[in-house]
Formats: C-alpha cells, sequence, structure tokens
C-alpha cells in the first residue's frame, strides 16, 4: 500500500487520535497498528492478575502517564477472598505507583468519566466496557489484564486498524425517550456482533442536547456491538462536565475534519425513536416497549456503570418522590459512584428514593455481575444495565429485560412493564452546578515504594503459564457449542466463582459450568482438547480466565466460525490458538472427534491455511487464522508472558 487514504483526505476524529499515538503499522482497516496507552485502568475482578502480570515483568513503576485500580465487583465479602484481594491491589498500586480507587468510591468508569478520561487521550482498561470514556472524546478499550499489564509497562498495544463508522443523530429526542434508547436502537439494527472491528463515531445536530453523562451510556453500551470503541467529539457539552468535575483544564476541542471519510454512516432520528427494551437474554434482542407492555415485573434494578450517573438517579428519584414501588416489585439502586452518592444525598434525591421503597446499595457493580439480588424464580427482572446473558444474574433460565432509567421507574411503579410516556409530562432534572469534588478515596501512589510491602493473601495463588506449540497439536473435541457464546458462558461470574479470580487453579473447575458441568473434568481425563464454536464466540466481557482457564485445563485451540475482538487477543496471549473454520466444517464437528493439526508451528508461520484433519473420519477440515506475524510468535512462544520473557524483558 503506498499512499494512505488518510494522508490526503480529512480525518476521522478516531484516526487523529490514533495517529497521534501510532507508533507502528498501517492505519488502513483490518491491518495491525500499536500505539502509545496514556492511561490505564483495572478492576478488581481482573486487576489481581493484571498486577502479578505487570509484577512478573519486572519493572519498578508503571511507565504510563496515569494508571488506576478501582475496586467495584468483588464487594460481597463472603469470605475472606475479596478483602485480601483489596489489601494486595492496595499495596501494589501504592509500591508501582497506581492510583487506588477504594471500595466504595464506585464504579471504575463512571469515576475514570468523572476524574480522569480526558479528550484525545488513550485508554486501555481490563474491562469491556472501558470504552465508556469515549464519551469525552478519549479513544478508550477495553482488553484482557495481561494487555494492560505490558501497557502499564510502558509497552506499545497492538489491535486491528478498526473501520470507523459514522453514526449521524439527527434531531432530538422527544419526552420519556432516552440516550439509553439510541443505544438500544442501534443494537436493534446492527446486533451483538455488528461493531466488530469497527469503532463507532458520533455526530450530527443531537448531539448539542445530548450531556456527557447520556453520551456515556451509549458509550458504554457499543461494547454490547462488539465495538473496539465509541466516541464523540469533544465539545461545549464536553467543556461543560469538566468544568463541573473543576478540570476544565482538561478540556479541549476536538472533531473530525469535515470531510472526514468514513467506512459505513448509520443515520439515526432521534424525533422518531420511542422507548425501547432489550428482551432475555440478549442486548439485542430489542423491541419497542408498547410490545410488551402489561408483562408483570418482579425486580427493578437501576444503576451498573451503564445508567447510574447524578443525571439518571435524580431522573429516576424525580418520577419516584411521593409514591411506593409497587408491592410486587423490588427495586434496587447502585450508584455509579460515591460522587453520585454524595450529590443524590446532598439534592434530596436519595431520601426520595428511599421513602418510595428503593432498596439503596453500595456504589459498585453489584447485581450487575450477580453479586447479590438474584431475581426469584420466573420472575422478570428490568435492569437500566447493559448486558442481560442468561444466568449473568444468578438465578437459572432468568428473565432480564434492559431498559432506560424511565421505563424502569414506570416498571417500579406499576408493576409490570409500561411505556412510561402515558405518566404525563416527565419531571425537569436540572444538573448542580457545581459537581461535589472529594478525591479522597483516591490514594496516590506512595512516595517511597520501597518500604511499601505487598500484601498477598492465602487467596492469591501464582500464575500458571502456557507451554511453547508443540510441533503437533492433538486432541479431542472437549464441546462443541453454538453462535454468541459470551465469556459469561465460558467462565461464569456471580457472588461463588468470582471471589477465586486470583486463583487460577480452583476457578478453573467452573469452566463452561452452565453448558456442561462435566467440562472440566472430562478436559482433565482427555488431557486437554479443543473447543468448537460458532460465530462471535467470546463475546462480552474482557475476562481473561475466559482463556486462561481453559489454557490450564489444557485446551490448545478454538475452532469456530468467527471470534469476538477481545476474548481472540486473550486467547493468543494465553498460548490458545484461535482458528477459523466455515459452516459445513462447523457441522460436521461433534464433541468427542479426534482431530490433529499436523505441523502447527511450520503451517502458522507458512500462511494463512492451517488444515486439520479429523482422525476418526479423515476428514480434512479447511482452518483459517488471521494471525500477525507478532501473534504467531506469540503463539509459538506459549503466550506472551513467554515471548515477553524470551525477548528478555
Ligand atoms: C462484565 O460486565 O462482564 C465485567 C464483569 O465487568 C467484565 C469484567 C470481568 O469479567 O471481570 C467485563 O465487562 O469485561
Ligand atoms: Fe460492573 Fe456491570 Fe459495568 Fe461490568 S457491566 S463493569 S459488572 S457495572
Amino acid at each position: 500500500m503506498g499512499i494512505l487514504e488518510g494522508d490526503l483526505l480529512g480525518k476521522s476524529l478516531t484516526r487523529k487520535i490514533i495517529e497521534a499515538h501510532r507508533l507502528d503499522g498501517q492505519a488502513s482497516a483490518g491491518e495491525e497498528v500499536s500505539i502509545t496507552i496514556d492511561q490505564t485502568l483495572t478492576q478488581d475482578a481482573t486487576g489481581t492478575m493484571a498486577y502479578l502480570q505487570f509484577e512478573a515483568l519486572g519493572l519498578p513503576r508503571v511507565r504510563t502517564r496515569l494508571s488506576v485500580s478501582y475496586v467495584d465487583h468483588n464487594m460481597l465479602q463472603t469470605g475472606f477472598e475479596n478483602a485480601d484481594d483489596h489489601r494486595f491491589l492496595q499495596s501494589i498500586a501504592a509500591k508501582f505507583g497506581i492510583y487506588f480507587s477504594r471500595p466504595g468510591n464506585g464504579i471504575s468508569h463512571q469515576v475514570h468519566l468523572e476524574r480522569f478520561a480526558a479528550p484525545g487521550s488513550t485508554l486501555l482498561g481490563s474491562d469491556s466496557h472501558t470504552p465508556m470514556a469515549g464519551a469525552v472524546g478519549a479513544l478508550a478499550m477495553g482488553a484482557g489484564g495481561l494487555d494492560v499489564a505490558v501497557a502499564m509497562a510502558g509497552q506499545p498495544y497492538h489491535f486491528a486498524m478498526p473501520r470507523v463508522v459514522l453514526v449521524r443523530l439527527n434531531g432530538h429526542l422527544r419526552p420519556w425517550v432516552a440516550a439509553k434508547d439510541i443505544i438500544l436502537e442501534l443494537l436493534r439494527r446492527l446486533t451483538v456482533k455488528g461493531g466488530v472491528g469497527k469503532v463507532l463515531e458520533y455526530e450530527g445536530q443531537g448531539l448539542a442536547g445530548l450531556s456527557v453523562p447520556e453520551r456515556a451510556t451509549i458509550t458504554n453500551m457499543g461494547s454490547e456491538l462488539g465495538a473496539t470503541s465509541s466516541v464523540f467529539p469533544s465539545d461545549e457539552q464536553t467543556r461543560d462536565f469538566l468544568r463541573r468535575q473543576q478540570r476544565e483544564s482538561d478540556w479541549r476541542p476536538l472533531t473530525s475534519d469535515p470531510d472526514a471519510v468514513y467506512e459505513e454512516v448509520v443515520e439515526i432520528d432521534l424525533a422518531a425513536l420511542e422507548p425501547l427494551i432489550a428482551r432475555p437474554s440478549s442486548p439485542d434482542a430489542v423491541t419497542k416497549v408498547s410490545e410488551v407492555a402489561g408483562t408483570p415485573v418482579a425486580q427493578v434494578c437501576v444503576g451498573s456503570c451503564n445508567n447510574s450517573s447524578f443525571l439518571d438517579l435524580a431522573s429516576l428519584a424525580a418520577v419516584l418522590k411521593g409514591k411506593t414501588v409497587h408491592p410486587s416489585v423490588s427495586l434496587t439502586v447502585n450508584p455509579g459512584s460515591r460522587q453520585v452518592l454524595n450529590m443524590i444525598a446532598r439534592s434530596g434525591a436519595l431520601a426520595d428514593l428511599i421513602a418510595s421503597g428503593a432498596r439503596i446499595l453500595e456504589a459498585g457493580c453489584g447485581p450487575c455481575i450477580g453479586m447479590g439480588q438474584a431475581p426469584p424464580s420466573e420472575g422478570v427482572s428490568l435492569r437500566t444495565y447493559n448486558r442481560n446473558f442468561e444466568g449473568r444474574s444468578g438465578t437459572r433460565n432468568d428473565l432480564v429485560y434492559l431498559c432506560s432509567i424511565q421505563v424502569a421507574a414506570a416498571a417500579a411503579l406499576s408493576g409490570a412493564i409500561v411505556d412510561p410516556r402515558r405518566m404525563g409530562d416527565p419531571p425537569r432534572v436540572e444538573l448542580p452546578q457545581e459537581y461535589l469534588i472529594d478525591d479522597r478515596m483516591l490514594l496516590p501512589p506512595s512516595s517511597e515504594p520501597d518500604k511499601v510491602e505487598i500484601i498477598r493473601g492465602p487467596n492469591i495463588k501464582p500464575l500458571p503459564l502456557a507451554k511453547p506449540m508443540p510441533e503437533t497439536l492433538r486432541g479431542r473435541v472437549l464441546l462443541k457449542v453454538g453462535d454468541n457464546i459470551t465469556t459469561d458462558q465460558i467462565m461464569p461470574a456471580g457472588a461463588s466463582i468470582l471471589p477465586l479470580r486470583s486463583n487460577v487453579p480452583a476457578i478453573s473447575e467452573h469452566t463452561f459450568s452452565r453448558i456442561d458441568p462435566s467440562f472440566a473434568q472430562r478436559a482433565r481425563e482427555w488431557g486437554g482438547g479443543f473447543v468448537v464454536g460458532g460465530e462471535n464466540y467470546g463475546q462480552g466481557s474482557s475476562r481473561e480466565h475466559a482463556a486462561l482457564a481453559p489454557m490450564y485445563l489444557g485446551v490448545r485451540a478454538v475452532l469456530a466460525r468467527s471470534f469476538a475482538r477481545i476474548h481472540r487477543a486473550n486467547l493468543v496471549n494465553f498460548g490458545i490458538l484461535p482458528l477459523t473454520i466455515g459452516y459445513d466444517d462447523y457441522l460436521t464437528l461433534e464433541q468427542g472427534d479426534e482431530i490433529e493439526v499436523p505441523d502447527v508451528r511450520e503451517a502458522l508461520k507458512k500462511g494463512s491455511q492451517v488444515p486439520v484433519r479429523n482422525i476418526p473420519t479423515g476428514r480434512e477440515i479447511a482452518a483459517n487464522h488471521d494471525l500477525t506475524a507478532r501473534e504467531v510468535e506469540l503463539l509459538l512462544a506459549g503466550g506472551l508472558l513467554n515471548y515477553i520473557r524470551a525477548q528478555g524483558g
């Protein structure tokens, strides 16, 4: 390729940020680029591994401009594990130059947006909703903990240059229709795999009416489209938000060029949108609220990183003020941050919520990741969250719907799904002029790191390493699954499994347990093997345990029709070969089949085709890889940590 299109034509905002941070590679769609990472974030459920990995890299201090370690997921302390992990995280942050956001300070994405996210910067986070920071014009991406550890070490982040999609928002939202409905509409149109390999960039006259917290609901849930990231320009709304956060000095204007080139354009007429809802159990099963109106509701959960800003909770309180939650509904509220909680307390909104019968939870992920508040059997749960994958709530065969604050408020009062437009004029909610700024729960790193001792409880087990790729891979198909398998299905979370994140041998026992409880035992008996999957294998969370645990159980390759971005990267990082196969081959493979990938090392180096043989039938399977030369090296070495070590650190 000679001259890049972007050198001659106008640039998208995404391209501008990538080019300003690019170290290597061509910025043309699908090619691998590497960029410098300005900021990183981790949360506790992925952070313990990320910091063990950072430690293994042997550096005295992070080399990013800013790294923050949040505690927001593992907050239910039913045993010693979570509290031990919190202490480990606090001590390791102090030692290695990392800010530590104490339990109670809030959900990583909300706090990061409030206190740190900056227009034009790059952010890598070990959580799939990291793109939320795109609401202020940052290029923010989710990744596995190991990729974040490597970024903290000052190394470039490698990813496939995304296709940039322009989402043009025309007109203005009508009363009771919310930012959540914009992203639900995109999910309806594009599905959970519609954003894979893409960045969604928002523009249009509709932007002026969308505040940063509303934009954040959209960028946050862009992850459910499988998108690499989502980004808004940095404009007067951004400036206003940063001013309220007393961070106006972080503001700078940032937009695409007027003649910017986009690979795709999506138009949304905001005035034509109506309240939407995602039915169980996929974020793209979107329909109009009016279509499911009348469905009885047992639980309403408001909050999560998707819908827990001051504006969100104050809007809920304004609808509930002076009324009582319906007798058949349990309403929970988990605020996004201590700032939000503090502000609704001062404004009186919290008192209105309590008076209405809402159950106030602490500022953290809570029910969103199955940490308590599992819904009743066959009970419909309406959540303002971003994911409703089956069983994630903690109840088997759950019935979780995803909706806006407005739809949740209407259901909390009426005990059924109702169109909120039936409630008359919506109450007006104003943002406070000054936000409450109190960073005392954000601990800066120690000024005497040598004196800090890292505190490791018995829950922290050493990191297992993958083995180098052998000459030939041989084994049996341990499991065959369908399309859109989520990382929640590969490695469930929830109150009993999430605390085992720092203990790979223990957590491995739960691999695929919701789909097939005998998986771990079979993997041990068969000495490892292969997994066969459909389209978009590994969608959802960034949890590297969905690769780490299968690796620990001896899985050497996944043969799927296509992969979700972060999970594919995690497989490579942990030495598991991601191979793509066609539909016909997918149909022929069965659990128990013995298959072989002969001369795999040579095949990977030679080209994109990797012949696979089904031994009993003798049938050849036309498998392919789309690995870059760097990724092939990683796999041959047995994963990223082995690769870095082999390179002498
Ligand atoms: C999620 O929403 O699924 C999580 C829990 O936040 C995950 C991270 C994890 O599994 O620890 C994510 O989104 O990446
Ligand atoms: Fe936490 Fe849920 Fe957000 Fe994941 S999606 S970071 S579990 S609140």
